[in-house]
């Protein structure tokens, strides 16, 4: 059985005193819950403070970024020997707005999952289509393009501790979710797209997110579809009631 995630997408928001503040108050919230791992995703300046403060919680950490090399000359870049090094877990890597303001392509996050693995984080690749793309009726063939382009070389062993957030860029920050159907529609061709390249067992233990607008008034509905496995949060993860809402909805 796969282990649901409510992930927070902090983005670039939060001091370190912000970041502490809101670590503290949400670790009280859901230090009952149980069955569904919780994990933030801070900016880097804050993931060392907010590790230290979760040290005895159940949530656990990701960044949002990271370069592929574990140390250089790569100028205003972070390695994952350095995200490793302050606790984290997870890497969110791929995100649509990296891709549309940094210019990632499929090539340079393919050598970040790789090396994400190689350091003994995990990966949360995001994929997505762009409004003109759904309306053009291309959402298959651009999941199926980012994903291979994604995972190109990486083994079935690694790719079964991956997770996948299906994010369709329109409904990101937009207050515009895809409709449960919509949703649970694409990530099932994704775990489709997984099993193709590997196996069906591999297919089977990806956990898959859905992303874009996510809040406590619509978590239900998308974590009933029966290949959502969990949420990436972006808006609503920045308070700790609205973020405990998402993760305390009725599993
Ligand atoms: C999508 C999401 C989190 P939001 O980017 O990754 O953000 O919930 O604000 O749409």
């Amino acid at each position: 059985m796969r282990v649901p995630i409510i992930a927070g997408n902090w983005k670039m928001f939060k001091t370190v005193e912000e970041a502490i503040a809101l670590v503290s108050e949400l670790s009280k919230k859901v230090q009952d819950v149980e069955g569904v791992e919780i994990v933030v995703c801070p900016p880097f300046t804050a993931l060392d403070a907010v590790n230290e403060v979760l040290n005895d919680s159940q949530i656990v950490t990701g960044a949002q970024n990271m370069f592929w090399a574990k140390e250089g000359a790569y100028t205003g870049e972070v390695s994952p020997v350095m995200i490793k090094n302050v606790g984290c877990k997870y890497v969110i890597l791929g995100h649509s707005e990296r891709r549309e303001y940094f210019g990632e392509t499929d090539e340079t996050i393919n050598k970040k999952i790789k090396s994400a693995f190689e350091h003994a984080l995990i990966p949360i690749l995001c994929v997505g289509e762009k409004l003109e793309q759904r309306e053009a009726g291309l959402t298959e063939q651009v999941v199926r393009t980012q994903t291979e382009g994604a995972l190109a070389g990486i083994p079935a062993g690694q790719v079964s501790q991956l997770v996948i957030a299906y994010e369709p860029v329109w409904a990101i920050g937009t207050g515009k979710t895809a409709s449960d159907e919509d949703a649970q529609k694409v990530v099932a061709y994704i775990r489709k797209v997984i099993a193709e390249l590997y196996e069906a067992d591999t297919a089977q233990q990806v956990r898959i997110l859905y992303g874009g607008s996510v809040k406590p008034e619509n978590i239900a509905g998308l974590m009933k579809q029966p290949d959502i496995d969990g949420a990436l949060v972006g808006g609503a993860s920045l308070d700790a009631e609205s973020f405990a809402r998402i993760v305390r909805f009725k599993w």
